[in-house]
């Protein structure tokens, strides 16, 4: 098997498995509106985030080798594009858009994986669209150009949360990239919030990549140092985080050279840093192999969250049996006590002039089952009513939490498992919750390190494959030998 079948058939199990196993109880328990697969099954897709006119449409223009996307000083585009490849009209002569279509079409068409985005609304939906282009960059891969991020002077009403649309969009995103500019190096309120909140919460830091861009708008060396440390400290204050992401330091030569500097630019600098530009295309162009690892992460972060919550129903069922035994031992010795009692206070004040003994155990039994009813029917209620007030006020001690990772996954389920208890009040089918969390389990555990192994053996792969391919080389380079 190579490689690409080897992927393909990684990829294949991976969402039977959530299909099977994830989705199912996602959906029931609310977790998720869709099938956690809609998200996953697409092609491998690299998300552009930046501020305003960093360069982000520039960029992918140049990547794909044609002017698809407008570009422009001002804020120019205020669109989300989905730009994707046309298997139909191949052919690499003239580089254009083959198709064009709106956002109602890419959210109600379920070969893609935006069904989550329908809740963001109308105004969302006339900013999203879709382009195809028959760029071989895109053969594996596509690309989504988003509007600017905009700082708070020129902060206006977007109509709809635009930081609520790029965390849906980089949770679905293998890749995600963002782009500064040295004009506003890291100091753009939107891009703040947006690294300090949103991201963090939807997507996993390996999958971010940093981009300073248009470094040839730098007057010097020293003047690119002085940028690179404003975005640096700028980016730990966003991020929270001491180390220093890496960040590519890039520009387009096309559009430095329409706006080409004063003569009095000192910029021999760029050409030390001509490959990085190249090494960030390649990077993108790893988003496929991103695309293993975001799957198996993804499995593992959903498989977690789940198992907490069906852990947490389970939990909320044990304790409320812990009551339900105790409270029904003691209403048993109860019942016992004050049946004897009452059996020998109307035996002493005559009453129940019992003489036969099977009599008196008769009407002894009989009054037992009388005391045992209305304690189990009156007391009952209201006991479990009261265990249900006081688990809701107490709901963080249902499960331990002794670690970051399973403080993570509560934050993430904790309100899903409040609203499923007060709305069954603890009455559900335990069977069923404990079955669905074995299998749940199972993929958390089993699951998500098979696909790790699966991974480590992808890369052997990969690594057989190169050194083969390497020997080939040269063989051929010296066919003497
Ligand atoms: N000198 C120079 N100019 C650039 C570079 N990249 C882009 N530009 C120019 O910067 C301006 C903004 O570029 P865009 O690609 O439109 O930026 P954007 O990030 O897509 O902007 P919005 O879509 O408005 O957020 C354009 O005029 C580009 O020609 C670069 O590397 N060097
Ligand atoms: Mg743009």
């Amino acid at each position: 098997m190579n490689r690409e079948e080897y992927i393909n058939s990684l990829r294949t199990d991976l969402l039977a498995v959530v299909e099977e196993y994830l989705t199912p109880v996602a959906l029931r328990y609310g977790y998720s509106d869709t099938p956690l697969e809609a998200n996953i099954k697409w092609r491998p897709l690299v998300l552009v985030l930046g501020n305003y006119s960093s360069g982000k449409s520039t960029l992918i223009n140049d990547f794909l080798g044609a002017t698809i996307q407008a570009t422009g000083q001002a804020p120019t585009d205020d669109s989300f594009t989905v730009i994707t490849y046309d298997d139909t009209a191949p052919g690499t002569n003239s580089i254009r858009v083959t198709e064009e279509r709106d956002g109602q079409f890419l959210l109600n068409n379920l070969e893609y994986p935006f069904d989550s985005l329908k809740k963001h609304g109308q105004r969302f939906v006339s900013h999203f669209r879709l382009k195809k282009v028959n760029s071989p960059f895109l053969k594996n891969l596509a690309i989504i150009d988003t509007p600017g991020m905009l700082d708070s002077i020129a902060e206006r009403d977007r109509g709809y949360n635009y930081q609520e649309v790029i965390g849906d969009l980089a949770q679905i995103a293998d890749l995600v990239l963002i782009l500064f500019d040295p004009h506003k190096a890291g100091t753009v309120r939107e891009a703040h919030t947006s690294l300090r909140d949103t991201l963090p919460d939807r997507t996993f830091e390996d999958r971010i990549l940093f981009v300073l861009n248009r470094i040839d708008e730098c007057a010097s060396l020293m003047d690119l140092l002085q940028v690179y440390g404003t975005l640096c400290w700028n980016l730990s204050q966003m991020t929270g985080r001491k180390d220093i992401p890496t960040i590519h330091l890039v520009y387009s030569p096309q559009a430095a050279q329409a706006s080409a500097n004063g003569a009095d630019a000192d910029t021999g600098f760029l050409f030390h840093l001509e490959n990085q530009r190249e090494e960030l295309k390649r990077a993108i162009s790893l988003a496929p192999r991103f695309r293993l690892d975001h799957l198996a992460s993804f499995v593992e972060t959903h498989g977690e969250r789940l198992s907490h919550l069906l852990e947490g129903l389970i939990s909320y069922r044990a304790h409320l049996r812990r009551l339900r035994m105790k409270f029904g031992t003691i209403g048993l010795l109860v019942s016992i006590m004050g049946g004897a009692a009452t059996i020998l206070a109307l035996k002493a004040i005559d009453v129940l002039p019992l003489t036969d003994p099977q009599m008196t155990w008769g009407a002894g039994g009989m009054i037992v089952l009388i005391f045992f009813v209305i304690w189990t029917r009156v007391l009952k209620q209201f006991l479990e009513s009261r265990f249900h007030r006081h688990r809701m006020k107490t709901i963080d001690s249902l499960t331990p939490l002794g670690n970051q990772t399973r403080l993570d996954s509560w934050k993430a389920i904790r309100e899903l498992v409040i609203n499923y208890l007060e709305k069954t009040k603890g009455r559900f089918p335990l069977r069923e919750i404990k079955r669905e969390h074995t299998g749940v389990q199972r993929v958390f555990d089993k699951g998500a390190k098979e696909i790790r192994e699966a991974l480590a053996e992808l890369s052997n792969i990969r690594d057989s494959e190169s050194k083969a391919q390497g020997e080939q080389d040269a063989a051929e380079a010296s066919p003497d030998e």
